[in-house]
């Protein structure tokens, strides 16, 4: 962990607070989440070194942040970029939707660096870590998602 990202809020309390931007408009403090409104998801995923993982996850659905009385997405949103610091993948909508935001694993609270995880229907690389932004973006048919990604490989 770099010394900036240690700051004033380095417990497991810390309050982390991803931006909703592009189509989109708001700001979801992940902490501040009523508990009841985490759901449970357990999911397995295949890394491309093959190496197979998993866990039980409980997280903010994605799709409840559309509901948010202090959140507004524009209907026209076709992908969501899913962004880390110097990490980003771009999925479906229907995909991000099918979404949480997790903030717990295996029952045990996500290190403030790690949190929320994006856990989906994805590949074990799409699972982004410690997610900042959910960028809602309107793509054309002949736009290639992949290049809105920062993948590590
Ligand atoms: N922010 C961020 N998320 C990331 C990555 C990363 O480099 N940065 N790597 C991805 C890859 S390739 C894999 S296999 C998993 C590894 O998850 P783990 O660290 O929980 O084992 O995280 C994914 N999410
Ligand atoms: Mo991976």
């Amino acid at each position: 962990m770099q010394p900036h990202e240690r700051g004033e809020h380095s417990d497991s309390a810390s309050r982390v607070a991803v931006r909703l931007c592009g189509l989109a408009d708001g700001t979801v403090a992940c902490d501040a989440v009523d508990d009841a409104a985490l759901e449970r998801v357990e999911e397995e995923f295949l890394c491309a070194s093959g190496e197979r993982w998993g866990g039980v996850w409980r997280g903010i659905p994605v799709a409840a942040l559309l509901d948010r009385p202090d959140v507004d997405i524009d209907p026209e949103a076709t992908h969501v970029r899913v962004g880390a610091d110097g990490y980003a993948v771009c999925v479906p909508i229907r995909t991000a939707l099918n979404g949480v935001l997790a903030v717990e694993r295996n029952g045990e609270p996500l290190p403030p660096a790690r949190r929320p995880r994006f856990v989906a229907p994805v590949e074990a690389g799409r699972t982004v870590r410690g997610v900042r932004e959910l960028r809602f973006l309107r793509l054309g048919p002949d736009e290639d998602p992949q290049e809105y990604e920062e993948l590590g490989y």
